[in-house]
């Protein structure tokens, strides 16, 4: 099933629901029309049962370059105010509540990063639980190349994926990191040919949502949660965790199938 946004495309299909960015002209630039219709899309992610994996593209040779330079190019006008402009609040309203959700929702979320992913383009890709590379995609941080610092996470996102040094380095320099560079940093996942990432990801989006989904959003809490947890702590979260795995019709599912050797057929709940 397919609806019409303009910014974005969706389409859901065996449990994956699929976001393409759709604005190939700026290279998927992230404006507010796409923050809006990205928000919508998410909501209903995050509502609808029969959505067991997200899996987010870009159309055309980017993934997403970043906040839109063109869309809030008056600012930058002669003469126009820039000391009142609120660059918090437009992080608030237009940024973290997309970021929040990604990282929150209990289902995993998997970037097919299909070209470059600039600036909170690249924070976006670093926000999925998974990512899937074209060999011709890259990151590149280039909040910096505007006098800007890492938004949308993507500083926090970086550190836990690669470590301070080079995380350090990509904000620093905001230089391009080809995917065959990330994947030795372990930023991405797999780095497929280009012409095959849709089918790789698709595949791996399909397989994961045929996985108990709850078991997996609760996974991905305990993860969430492990950065700042210190193992007594960690051990409890378990705890209270697998209360609720335990009780789940995938959990039942999986122990019968094992018992009765055959392959089990998980359900979502
Ligand atoms: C674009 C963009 C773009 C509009 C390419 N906007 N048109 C938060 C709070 C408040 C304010 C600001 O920002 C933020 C968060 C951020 O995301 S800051 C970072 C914003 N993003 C950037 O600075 C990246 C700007 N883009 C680039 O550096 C390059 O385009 C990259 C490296 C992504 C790709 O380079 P190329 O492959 O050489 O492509 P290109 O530069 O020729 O771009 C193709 C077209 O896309 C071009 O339009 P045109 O009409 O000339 O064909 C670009 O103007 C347009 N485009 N990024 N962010």
């Amino acid at each position: 099933m397919s609806s019409a946004f303009t910014t974005i495309q969706t389409h859901s299909e065996a449990g994956v629901l699929t976001i393409t960015l759709n604005r190939p002209e700026s290279l998927n630039a992230y404006n507010d029309a796409m923050s809006v219709e990205l928000a919508a899309a998410l909501k209903s992610a995050d509502r609808e049962d029969a959505v067991r994996c997200v899996l987010i593209t870009g159309a055309g040779r980017a993934f997403c370059s970043g906040q839109d330079l063109q869309e809030i190019r008056a600012r930058y006008a002669p003469g126009a105010a820039t000391e009142s402009l609120d660059f918090g609040g437009h992080l608030r309203q237009k940024y973290n509540p997309i970021i929040s959700r990604i990282r929150t929702m209990e289902k995993p979320f998997i970037a097919a990063v299909n070209g470059v992913a600039a600036g909170a383009g690249a924070s976006f890709a670093l926000a999925c639980d998974l990512r899937i590379a074209a060999r011709s995609a890259s990151f590149m941080m280039a909040f910096v190349h505007v006098g800007l610092i890492p938004d949308s996470a993507g500083a926090l996102s970086l550190l836990q994926q690669v470590g301070y040094a080079r995380a350090a380095e990509m904000c620093f320099l905001g230089e391009r990191v080809s995917a065959e560079q990330a994947l030795a940093w372990g930023l991405v996942n797999r780095v497929v040919d280009d012409s095959a990432l849709a089918e790789a990801a698709g595949e791996l989006a399909r397989r994961l949502a045929a996985m108990p989904t709850r078991a997996i959003g609760l996974t991905k809490r305990l993860l969430n949660q492990a950065w700042n947890a210190t193992v007594a702590d960690q051990l409890e979260y378990e705890a209270f965790l697998q209360q609720t795995a335990g009780h789940t019709a995938d959990h039942r599912e999986g122990v019968s199938a094992f018992l009765e050797k055959r392959k089990p057929q998980f359900v979502g709940r």
